[in-house]
């Protein structure tokens, strides 16, 4: 089953948006196997961000991302990389559709709330940063049958 890495953002914990998130993945049907509420080193935003390191932005993104906890998630279904992306809705938040999380709670690119892994592959690579194996949990739904052919 494929898994998505999902980061709700110092901005996201601080206006009281865990639950409404956490919700909307359960209401969809997708199966929470990991989560931990911390604050991030240096090292791991560098990490998460290596592909933005050089960019002008990432002073900043850096800045926000280390001024408070953040709640990290692993999140397991079918495709549940494609699916979480279109309930988070686009990077900026003027172009993310109403109804989508950053379309409906989020302002500003430099505030969007919320990180998912964009490619089943920076999943693994995302979910190896900051969980170990013994941390994902393996469990079977009782639901499962309701939501899966
Ligand atoms: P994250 O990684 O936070 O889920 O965002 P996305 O995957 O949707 O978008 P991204 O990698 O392109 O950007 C990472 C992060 O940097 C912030 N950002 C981005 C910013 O502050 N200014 C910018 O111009 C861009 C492109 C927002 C998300």
């Amino acid at each position: 089953m494929e898994r998505s890495f999902v980061m709700v953002k110092p901005d996201g914990v601080q206006r009281g948006l865990i639950g409404e998130i956490v919700s909307r993945f359960e209401k969809k049907g997708l199966k929470l196997v990991a989560a931990r509420f911390e604050e991030l080193s240096d090292a791991r935003v560098q990490e998460q961000y290596r592909e933005h390191i050089e960019k002008p932005f990432f002073p900043g993104l850096k800045t926000y991302i280390m001024s408070g906890p953040v709640f990290l998630m692993v999140w397991e279904g079918n495709n549940v990389v494609k699916i979480i992306r279109s309930l988070i809705g686009a990077t900026n938040p003027a172009e993310a559709l109403s109804g989508t999380i950053r379309g409906d709670f989020a302002v500003d690119i430099g505030r969007n709330v919320i990180h998912a892994s964009d490619s089943p592959e920076s999943a693994e690579r995302e979910i190896g940063i900051h969980f170990r194996n013994e941390e994902l949990v393996s469990y079977s739904g009782i639901a499962d049958s309701m939501i899966y052919e």
